[in-house]
């Protein structure tokens, strides 16, 4: 029989079915947004910490991701389903350059969760195709994250590419390396910490 490996073993050592079983198991006892911060978010905060550190190097940060994508999906999958029907669009994308987009895929589920309709552009979006999406869309929010010092820069172009063609939208910027202070100076609306932060956000712009 297999040892049973506590989900974030599971992740730092690339064993993905069982770290989907691991998933399943953690939800019956857990709510999917429990497991989400108090087991997915810790383990890639660790992985993540271990690269900087130089204890592991890329392939093992990449294998660490891939595992963890197969919990997220099981978790997604079991976050509660809205029934609204509703005209609540909002546009999401990562930034360009940046291909970190797990983040915003859970953003994405819950946003759906609470009945907004989710136009996903998905990662290493240019400005220009967040513009035509916002303009083409009429969402009155923009969603944008990025995970790296690099990439704050094409964020604030993204930005400053709305702002430049009148688009009427509130834009809401989230992502590990951003805090409230650098949100605000890049002209951003709003920031989100996590996920129920960015529905916090999205309640007080269509309310
Ligand atoms: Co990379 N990576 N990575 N990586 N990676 C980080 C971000 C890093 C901090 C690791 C480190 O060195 N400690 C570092 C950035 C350093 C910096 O700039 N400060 C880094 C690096 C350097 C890199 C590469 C350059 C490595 C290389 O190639 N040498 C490379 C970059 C590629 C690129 O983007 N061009 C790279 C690649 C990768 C993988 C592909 C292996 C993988 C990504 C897989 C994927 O996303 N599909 C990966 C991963 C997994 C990470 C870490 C370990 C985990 C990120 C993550 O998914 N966190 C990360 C270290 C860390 O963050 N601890 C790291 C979990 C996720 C749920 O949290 O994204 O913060 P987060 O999202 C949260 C909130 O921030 C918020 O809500 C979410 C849910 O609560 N939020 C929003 C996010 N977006 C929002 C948008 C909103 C609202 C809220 O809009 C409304």
């Amino acid at each position: 029989s297999i040892e049973q490996l506590s989900i974030g073993s599971c992740i730092k050592k690339g064993l993905k079915e069982q770290c989907r079983e691991e998933a399943r198991r953690l939800l019956k006892s857990n709510e999917p947004m429990e497991v989400v911060n108090s087991y997915l978010i810790p383990a890639l905060d660790e992985v993540g910490k271990e690269y900087e550190a130089g204890k592991i190097y890329l392939p093992q940060l990449i294998q660490a991701a891939e595992t963890a994508k197969y919990a997220f999906e099981v978790v997604n999958a079991a976050m509660p389903k809205s029934q609204q029907e509703n005209d609540k669009t909002i546009v999401l994308a990562t930034v360009k350059g940046d291909i970190h987009d797990i983040g915003k895929n859970i953003v994405k589920v819950i946003l759906e969760n609470y009945g907004y309709r989710i136009i996903d552009l998905g990662r290493d979006v240019a400005p220009q195709a967040v513009v035509e999406a916002a303009q083409k869309s009429g969402a009155r929010m923009v969603g944008l994250s990025a995970l790296m010092t690099t990439t704050i820069k094409s964020m604030e172009e993204t930005i400053q590419a709305l702002h430049k063609h009148n688009i009427c939208c509130k834009i809401c910027v989230g992502g590990a390396v951003l805090t409230p202070e650098y949100a605000a100076k890049m002209g951003a609306d709003y920031y989100a910490k996590d996920a129920n932060d960015a529905v916090t956000v999205a309640k007080a712009i269509y309310s």
